[in-house]
């Protein structure tokens, strides 16, 4: 992830007093002043860094967990980093039935199978909204003591996604009514895009259309009834659905930032959506994947290439089992300048074989630290050693030249250093995050294995270096280690 005027955590030194206290006193005043205690690293992002300390937060969602004896209700697990990386015993579990989170549990509801990271209420920590379902969304806020509260946002329950969508310099939300598969045409569903900064009591600055008016798309010949933006299928504040996932960055480079996301495009088929960011609300484009059949890949946005403009990486799916990788511009992502590979690039380990998911999972971000961004691929059909989808995960690195395969690398349970057995079935590398968890410069992975231990999950966590992944000082842990529950939780199943 990558987003327009992307804010790191020392950004906060332009408030004024931080910035007096750098002239009287210097560094060493620092702690004084209840502000982050140490400098923090340039790749952690405001977002990522619930609670203020210089270190990326981690959020793994576990939708089918039991809460509550309520089946699939689900929670979202936030680790907190440290200079030490991330700790079992660091964190704080949330579901309908934590105190302050408004609902309860109900069963199939899946609380947090997707949720966004984002600076909502504009005061330097990171904020937390996680989806759920039909009963609407929670924002959690951050603080120098880690997410508190929870605001209910009734209605929009489905793959919301911050990002600075109009260009203000401000976080904004853009919300998605939950909605479910119907048939021959996308269904239209409510949606909103928020502008920020959002309130504590989930008041938005101002409410925007969802869609430019150009887009707005409404029934009969010549959708008049639309034009008094009354009547829209698609139009100021509804949007076709279901929606899948989604990722957010500046593909265009206009400073505002702009989402890509896996929808469903009617006849039992899902594609992508590029939904490009403006004052007066989204416009459409195009995307890898337009028409892709009924796996979700995985995606993510990042400058792989270095050249201002946020790229979008969508992996493999039924119709194609090649990671594509469309290089962004002033006019954003084309056809044209799409490039794509499998595992038989050059400097890629591994046999691409039928069902191995290349890409079912994808995280876009820096991680040695030379300015591009790497691509990291969950590859959980990957097959080896006579275990049929044991599952493995890749990160590409990113250069002047976008991919090229040198320098990539591949890790499984096997793989001496990583924590586990690698086991049929295990599905390895069904999602994955990259963010600095231990604030040392370097994005450090996290991917999940879905299949671990029947369905209850496991995430391991690679720490990032100058030279890419490590598998010194890893860690793995499933619900249980984080007491939380456990039985067919799917923990991992989402990660951010
Ligand atoms: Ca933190
Ligand atoms: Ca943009
Ligand atoms: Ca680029
Ligand atoms: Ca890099």
């Amino acid at each position: 992830m990558s987003r327009a005027g992307r804010r790191i955590r020392t950004a906060r030194l332009g408030s004024p007093l931080a910035a007096a206290v750098l002239l009287a006193g210097g560094l060493s005043a620092w702690a004084l002043t209840g502000a982050p205690a140490q400098a923090a690293a340039a790749s952690v992002d405001v977002e990522d860094d619930f609670n203020g300390d210089g270190y990326a937060d981690l959020v793994i969602g576990a939708p089918n967990a039991t809460v509550s004896d309520k089946a699939k209700a689900g929670y979202v697990a936030v680790m907190y980093g440290s200079a030490d990386g991330l700790s079992t015993a660091n964190k704080k579990i949330v579901s309908r039935s934590t105190s302050g989170i408004p609902g309860s549990a109900t069963a199939n509801e899946r609380f947090g199978l997707t949720f966004t990271k984002g600076d909502l209420d504009g005061d330097g920590y990171g904020d937390l909204v996680i989806a759920g379902g039909a009963a609407g969304s929670v924002v959690m806020w951050g603080s120098a003591s880690g997410l508190t509260g929870g605001t209910n946002l009734a209605g929009y329950g489905q793959a919301p996604q911050a990002g600075d969508f109009d260009g203000d310099g401000k976080t904004d939300l853009a919300l998605f009514a939950h909605s479910t598969v119907a048939g021959d045409d996308p269904p239209s569903a409510k949606a909103a895009l928020w502008k920020g900064p959002v309130s504590r009591t989930g008041t938005p600055a101002a409410v925007l259309n969802i869609l430019d008016k150009s887009e707005w798309w409404g029934y009969g010949e010549d959708d008049a009834s639309c034009a008094t933006g009354s009547g829209c299928e698609e139009g100021p504040d509804s949007i076709s659905g279901p929606i899948r996932s989604g990722e957010a960055g500046d593909v265009n480079g206009d400073g505002k930032d702009d989402i890509v996301q896996w929808v469903y495009t009617g006849d039992g088929t899902w594609g992508s959506r590029m939904l490009l960011g403006g004052a007066s609300g989204f416009t459409k484009s195009w995307a890898p994947g337009d028409t892709a059949g009924g796996a979700t890949p995985g995606m993510g946005v990042g400058d792989v290439n270095g050249d201002g403009y946020d790229d979008v990486v969508v992996g493999g799916d039924d119709w194609s089992g090649k990671v594509r990788v469309a290089y962004g511009s002033a006019s954003g992502p084309s056809s044209a300048n799409t490039k794509s590979f499998d595992q038989s690039l050059p400097g890629f380990y591994g046999a691409e074989e039928e069902g191995d998911g290349l890409g079912a999972a994808v995280s876009v971000d820096d991680v040695n630290g030379d300015g591009y961004a790497d691509i990291a691929l969950g590859i959980p059909g990957e097959d080896f050693s006579a275990l049929t989808d044991a599952g493995s995960f890749a990160l590409v690195p990113g250069s002047a030249s976008g991919f090229t395969g040198t320098g990539s690398q591949v890790f499984h349970q096997n793989t001496e250093g990583v924590p586990g057995v690698a086991e049929t079935g295990d599905k390895f590398g069904a999602a994955t995050a990259l963010l600095d968890v231990n604030g040392d410069g370097h994005r450090d992975i996290a991917v999940a294995s879905t299949a671990e231990n029947s369905d209850n999950g496991a995430v391991w966590v690679l720490r990032g270096t100058s030279t890419g992944l490590t598998t010194t000082s890893a860690l793995a842990f499933g619900p249980g280690d984080v007491s939380a529950p456990a039985t067919d939780a799917l923990f991992g199943y989402t990660l951010r």
